[in-house]
């Protein structure tokens, strides 16, 4: 098949649609095809040197008259520069806003035809499309795409709800790259957070309200007087201090371990024995997927696409959005259960390499590319 020219707009500095996003870029790339990232910094999930990939930077214009610089006009004009000298085939733009607008933009700037093509995350649809003043915005954008993907089919539901769109969505999970989310040896890492014979929790978030990290406190609180258990809480965000202030009065200071942001997130990953994710909203939940490819099954709710993701009573334990009696009672039962948990484990993995792995996702966006360019 014929080699691509793709552009990437993506949220470079945070968040999973950015991790997925630029995990994409570098799959593609590794299939020999010319992938130029368009964003304001180096995506960073990068990492090192790779083959096939190109940065390009937008800057944005801060004349003094502008109260806000005009970030979105900016980019628009960098997907349109770089399509025009690198002959690109098509640009890929992940969440919608701004992202689908500006590619829309830039396609009327190019002189030679220019695919787009739009991956819906989330709030960029559940969150974003409900405001009535960017709401016009986000469906001529989805509708003015050449092919439109959603990161599960409750998001497409969701899309097709709010702003009554009939044209065709992909869906398109989110994958995790099997090379790098597998279980790593953690034996001393682990030493260092739990005594032998204590079981590990862990919650991953950005810590926004969405994220239910009071939740998280209840369920751990809930499992530790039953069990002798530790919890890690990675990653930092607006309820970081109510948390960490909650840990204290709740007792459970010397119980609970804050990591903040890692890099090595399967690392990180492996030391736990279960995944809490008792979300309000979560489109797909790519952490809970990071968990599953290393062995880690989730307990959490049963918002958005999390149980497309994970399949109760066999890699997780859902249950309705705050009801964490519930899910304390599913984590209880896999950390005494040791026969279920290996069975759970096993699921995981499983699952993990056969529906969401790389190869399979890379191949399913290529054959959107293709589609799009009518080259099938
Ligand atoms: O909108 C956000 O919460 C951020 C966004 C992101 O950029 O990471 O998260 C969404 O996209 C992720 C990657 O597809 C999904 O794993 C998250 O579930 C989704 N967040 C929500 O739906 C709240």
């Amino acid at each position: 098949m014929k080699r691509l020219k793709i552009g990437i707009t993506c949220y470079p500095t945070l968040g999973g649609s950015g991790v997925v996003a630029t995990e994409l870029g570098k799959q593609l790339a590794d299939r020999g095809h010319e992938i130029h990232f368009i964003t304001h910094s180096i995506p960073f999930r990068l990492g090192k040197y790779h083959k096939n990939i190109y940065y390009h930077e937008v800057e944005v214009n801060n004349y003094y008259v502008f109260r806000y610089p005009p970030y979105d006009i900016s980019l628009a004009s960098k997907m349109a520069q770089v399509a025009q000298m690198q002959q690109l085939d098509l640009l890929h733009v992940h969440y919608a806003v701004p992202h689908a607008i500006c590619a829309f933009l830039a396609k009327q700037m190019v002189q030679r035809e220019l695919k787009t093509v739009t991956t819906l995350h989330g709030t960029d649809i559940t969150v974003l499309a409900q405001d009535e003043s960017l709401k016009d915005m986000i469906r001529l954008a989805i509708t003015r795409s050449d092919a439109v993907t959603a990161v599960s089919s409750d998001l497409i539901k969701e899309t097709r709800e709010l702003l009554d769109i009939t044209e065709p969505i992909d869906l398109t999970y989110n994958f995790v790259d099997k090379r790098v989310y597998y279980p790593r040896e953690c034996t001393g890492l682990r030493r260092d957070y739990a005594q032998p014979g204590e079981k590990v929790l862990m919650h991953i978030s950005n810590f926004r309200p969405v994220k239910r990290v009071g939740d998280v406190l209840d369920i751990f609180a809930r499992v530790q007087a039953e069990i002798p258990t530790k919890l890690l809480l990675v990653g930092e965000g607006p309820e970081l201090s109510r948390t960490q202030c909650r840990v204290r009065e709740m007792g459970l200071a010397d119980k609970v371990h804050f990591l903040g942001k890692q890099e090595d997130v399967a690392q990180v990953i492996s030391i736990a024995d279960l995944m809490l994710l008792p979300s309000e909203k979560e489109s797909f939940g790519l952490v809970a997927l990071e968990a599953m490819a290393c062995g880690v099954p989730t307990i959490g709710s049963q918002a958005g696409g999390i149980p497309e993701l994970v399949t109760h009573g066999e890699t997780g334990w859902l249950a309705q959005v705050g009801d964490t009696a519930a899910m304390a009672e599913g984590a209880i039962m896999l950390l005494r259960d040791e026969a279920k948990y290996a069975a759970f484990r096993e699921a995981c993995l499983h699952r993990a390499r056969t529906r969401f792995c790389n190869e399979l996702i890379t191949t399913d966006y290529e054959d959107i590319y293709y589609r799009v360019l009518g080259l099938t």
